[in-house]
């Protein structure tokens, strides 16, 4: 009965995460993925992309304003971006935090961005900022159909729940 009550409470949310081509270009899709997925966060899609310039700009519109904008468009459509979701209790917040201050010279050691990057310009990884974002941006980037619904063994284990 408690078990049961604790399984109602898991609120299983998903975000979108990208590796950006600079992470891709520097062989470090394992290393990324592993850390998401230790976690115990779930994998719901992935799919190797290049995206169109005006496909990045739909992405990063409401960075239009800046003034870094356009090398950015530039950047994420230049080479294979791995596109993915992950699902989990807490994702979209706590998929922020596996992945670090958007300037890696402040990201703290241990995340992703800390670990594994040195500039604002090459930060390696795109996390959705929010439950908003993430459902919008897994809308762009993935079809429904893409999107794999199923139980994972581990999840008893993860949450302690049956
Ligand atoms: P986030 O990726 O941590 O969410 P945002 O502020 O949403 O950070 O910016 C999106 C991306 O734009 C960053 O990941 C980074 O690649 C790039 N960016 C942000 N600020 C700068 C900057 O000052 N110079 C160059 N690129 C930047
Ligand atoms: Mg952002």
């Amino acid at each position: 009965m408690l078990q049961d009550q604790e399984a109602n409470a898991i609120q299983m949310e998903r975000t979108f995460i990208a590796i950006k081509p600079d992470g891709v270009q520097r062989g470090l899709i394992s290393e990324i993925i592993a850390r998401f997925e230790c976690k115990g966060f779930k994998l719901v899609a992935i799919k190797l992309v290049v995206p169109s310039k005006s496909f990045a700009q739909k992405h990063y519109h409401d960075l239009k304003e800046r003034p870094f904008f356009n090398g950015l468009c530039n950047f994420l459509s230049s080479g294979p971006v791995l596109a993915m979701v992950w699902e989990g209790e807490g994702v979209i917040r706590y998929g922020r935090k596996l992945i670090g201050a958007t300037d890696p010279s402040k990201s703290e050691p241990g995340t992703i961005r800390g670990d594994l990057a040195i500039v604002v310009g090459r930060n390696i990884i795109h996390g959705s900022d929010g439950p908003e974002t993430a459902k919008d941006e897994i809308s762009l980037w993935f079809k429904p159909e893409e999107l794999s619904n199923y139980t994972s063994n581990q999840e008893k284990w993860v949450y302690g729940v049956n």
